[in-house]
């Protein structure tokens, strides 16, 4: 149909697909990959109806998945309408902070599991899966960390943490994010690595050792490397992608006691999605017997226009496009948001929006109603193909 076109030409010319194929925008041409732009047309027309009232966690697993949420303990405890929302939607729950070194370990001899412990007997009392986040990670490292640990007894405190940490948990944990954002390709090291803490003292190694050392202390639990910035069809993205899968052969490759990959997928609004290098970068990691988990759901419409109407359809259609590449790939197991309700998202202070409106990032807004994300979030999980 674009023969005759050059190709940056046919970089331009977008069909809607809105009725067709369910994504929003396309780029079509001979030699380009169709990329997905959700924010670029006005998608006005684009149907975002779902049948029936069942909610996600009940649409999830009809296809095998997991469907659930980050959350702060404070919030849960003290917010009604949340603590419903979550239990109404969700299959699984994390703690947003309250597992991280910052929290978990206030001084370097005493642990506090009081947070920890109220939101693991929440998840049980209704019936959800309860997921750890994160044992090994370059932020939220406690003020008392720089001062106390130093190359020589840094083996000692990772072992000693991983191990009193997975241990309490052991048996009710579903997965363990046990190491967090260990690539930057940007930082420029050998492999990839990120310029972390851990790297500087203790190598490469620390990676591997972390995996060894949570699967002896909790042999049940699914141990899951998560990573950021995997999502997106920019050149940073692809970087970080070809890093990953390079670590996840090597520590596959020796052995280690690893099960699963997490994207965490916090999408940018106006960002796109290359369908093409997505699959193949999450069949690659399937090939290497691997799980794969979303782990970190949200959309940041900072560079989104200001009427909440039509930036809420631009916010599902990133969802819906998103999930239905993703779920296409059945070693998907697992779709986490990074919160349930607008009312609370990190994105409120990390990336507020220029016109002063509030983030609409998640699946219900900030009096907890549904909003066009849960319908694409829905239609994503009815259109799945079962695992
Ligand atoms: O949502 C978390 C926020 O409350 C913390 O202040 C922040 C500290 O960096 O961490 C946020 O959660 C992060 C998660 O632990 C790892 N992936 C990125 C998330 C967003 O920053």
């Amino acid at each position: 149909m674009f023969k005759n076109s050059s190709p940056n030409r046919r970089r331009f010319l977008y069909i809607a697909l809105s009725g067709l194929a369910g994504a929003t925008a396309i780029a079509v041409g001979k030699n380009i990959d169709p990329i997905y732009y959700s924010h670029t047309l006005d998608n006005s027309k684009r149907d975002f109806r779902v049948t029936g009232q069942d909610p996600l966690k009940k649409r999830a697993a009809a296809k095998g998945l997991i469907y659930g949420a980050a959350c702060g303990q404070g919030i849960l405890a003290s917010d009604k309408n949340l603590k419903a929302s979550i239990v109404r939607e969700c299959g699984v729950l994390t703690p947003e902070n309250e597992l991280k070194w910052q929290f978990v370990r206030p001084r370097p001899d005493v642990f506090d599991f009081s947070r920890g412990d109220w939101m693991a007997s929440f998840a049980r009392a209704h019936n959800m899966l309860f997921q750890g986040h994160t044992l090994v990670w370059h932020q939220q490292l406690p003020e008392w960390f720089k001062e106390v640990v130093n190359r020589q007894n840094a083996e000692k405190f990772l072992v000693e943490h991983i191990t009193t940490v997975t241990k309490h948990y052991a048996g009710q944990m579903h997965a363990w994010d046990v190491v967090n954002e260990a690539i930057k390709p940007k930082d420029g090291l050998k492999a990839g690595l990120r310029q972390s803490p851990w790297l500087k003292l203790l190598g490469p190694d620390y990676i591997e050792l972390a995996y060894r050392v949570a699967a002896q202390a909790d042999p049940k639990a699914m141990l899951v490397y998560n990573e950021n910035d995997l999502e997106h069809n920019t050149p940073e993205h692809e970087a970080k992608r070809t890093a990953v899968l390079k670590l996840l052969e090597r520590l596959k490759s020796r052995g280690t006691p690893l099960h699963a990959l997490g994207i965490q997928s916090h999408l940018l609004g106006h960002g796109s999605l290359n369908p093409r290098k997505l699959r193949n970068f999450l069949s690659d990691v399937a090939s290497l017997g691997l799980k794969i988990l979303v782990t970190e759901l949200d959309v940041i419409d900072q560079k989104l226009p200001s009427d909440s109407m039509v930036r809420d359809r631009m916010i599902a259609a990133m969802y819906e496009d998103y999930l239905s590449i993703v779920l296409d790939e059945r070693a998907v197991i697992a779709v986490l948001t990074w919160g349930l309700s607008d009312k609370h998202t990190w994105l409120s202070m990390v990336t507020p929006r220029s016109d002063g409106s509030p983030v609409r990032p998640l699946p219900l807004d900030s009096n907890f109603k549904p909003k066009l994300v849960w319908n694409a979030i829905a239609r994503a999980f009815d259109q799945a193909p079962k695992r």
